[in-house]
Order: C-alpha cells, then sequence, then structure tokens
C-alpha cells in the first residue's frame, strides 16, 4: 500500500475572517502540518474560481448566498464570492506548510461549473486528472483533511472510494459548514461509499 495525505482547500477563505468562513478552519492547520511532516506524499487542493462563477450567488439575480438553483448538471448551492484566482482568499493558511506538497491541484476553475470534489467537476464526469496522478505513482491509499468536510471533503472521498481507492476521513483534522443536516448527510454518504471515518488516529 502507498499511501498519499490529501489536504482538502485549506485557504484563507476558508477560514474565520474569510469569504466563505468554516467555524474553527483555522484550528486544524497545525496538526495538518504534523500530519503533512510525516506522510510519504502531499497533495493539497486549491479551490480556484474565476470572478463570476456560476457557483456564486452573486452571478444570479435575485439570488442570495446559501440560496439553492438548478444547474444543468444538478441542484447547487450557491456561495458567497470565495476563492477567486490570484485573490489573497484564495492563498492557501499563511501557516500551512505548503512548500511540502508534491501537487497542488486546482479545481472550479470552469466558470460553468462548480467543482467540490478533487476527483471530478460536480456534473461527475468531467475529471481533474488526480486519478491519473495517483495511479501512475502506484498510491492507492488516501487520508483525508481539510475543509469542508461536508461539501469539498465529502464529495473527494466519497469519488476517491467509487474509484477504488482505500479512503480514511480524519474527522479531527477537518471542519464543517453544516448547512440544512449537509454534515450528518456527508457522514451517511461517506460510510455508504466505504469511507472509512476516524474520529482520531486510530
Ligand atoms: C467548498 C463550497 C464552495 C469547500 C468550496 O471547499 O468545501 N465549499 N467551494
Ligand atoms: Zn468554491
Amino acid at each position: 500500500m502507498t499511501q498519499a495525505l490529501i489536504v482538502i482547500d485549506l485557504q484563507t477563505d476558508f477560514c474565520p475572517g474569510g469569504a466563505l468562513a468554516v467555524p474553527e478552519g483555522d484550528t486544524i492547520v497545525a496538526p495538518v502540518n504534523a500530519l503533512i511532516a510525516e506522510a510519504d506524499a502531499v497533495i493539497l487542493t486549491q479551490d480556484w474560481h474565476p470572478a463570476g462563477h456560476s457557483s456564486f450567488a452573486s452571478s444570479h439575480d435575485g439570488k442570495a448566498p446559501y440560496d439553492m438553483i438548478d444547474m444543468p448538471y444538478g441542484p447547487q448551492v450557491l456561495w458567497p464570492d470565495h476563492c477567486i484566482q490570484g485573490s489573497l482568499g484564495a492563498q492557501f493558511h499563511p501557516e500551512l506548510h505548503v512548500d511540502q506538497a508534491d501537487l497542488i491541484i486546482r479545481k472550479g476553475y470552469n466558470p460553468q461549473i462548480d467543482s467540490y470534489s478533487a476527483f471530478f467537476e460536480n456534473d461527475h464526469t468531467t475529471p481533474t486528472g488526480l486519478e491519473g496522478y495517483l495511479r501512475t505513482r502506484g498510491i492507492d491509499e488516501l487520508v483525508m483533511v481539510g475543509l469542508a468536510l461536508d461539501f469539498c471533503v465529502n464529495f473527494s472521498a466519497v469519488d476517491a472510494a467509487k474509484l477504488g481507492f482505500k479512503v480514511r476521513v480524519r474527522e479531527d483534522l477537518c471542519r464543517a459548514i453544516d448547512l440544512n443536516g449537509s454534515l450528518e448527510a456527508a457522514r451517511a454518504g461517506m460510510q455508504d461509499a466505504g469511507v472509512t471515518l476516524e474520529a482520531n488516529h486510530g
């Protein structure tokens, strides 16, 4: 088994004070750095939207953040503008040990499609290329940490499990948005997909 640590969207906009702040999002940075130091392979994901992205409420007349809309690929939550390419908010948390990453994979750059998962855009078919990267490196086991547990970590973990990777999510090193029961639904969905949820490092 060759293992990789995947750190999901540990970016300024998802931390307190950011545009789409996840409560306590910054508290995981130090323990994630400790895990990065021990990991054989480290991959970071970076939410990376063009201005005016279709997942932003501001791109839809009469819509407010956290409203839902129907997109051609299914229902989509509308978000505050966040992680705009090149902005300060799109940068990784300033204390994250980015220099120790082997790969940074950006997602959400397609103006018409959101991309929660590190593997596929929200149409569930357009690949990001991460699967090929992992397979060509012989990586078959993934440990996931980061933000937000109920959106990007959840979608990434479920997709990875469906692709046949062995996936563990360190819940103690994730934080959630928890919108209308999204956290409980995410936990159930991950478990159904065969993802191992770890409250602590076992
Ligand atoms: C995320 C909402 C919008 C996440 C990204 O990283 O979980 N959530 N974009
Ligand atoms: Zn986003």
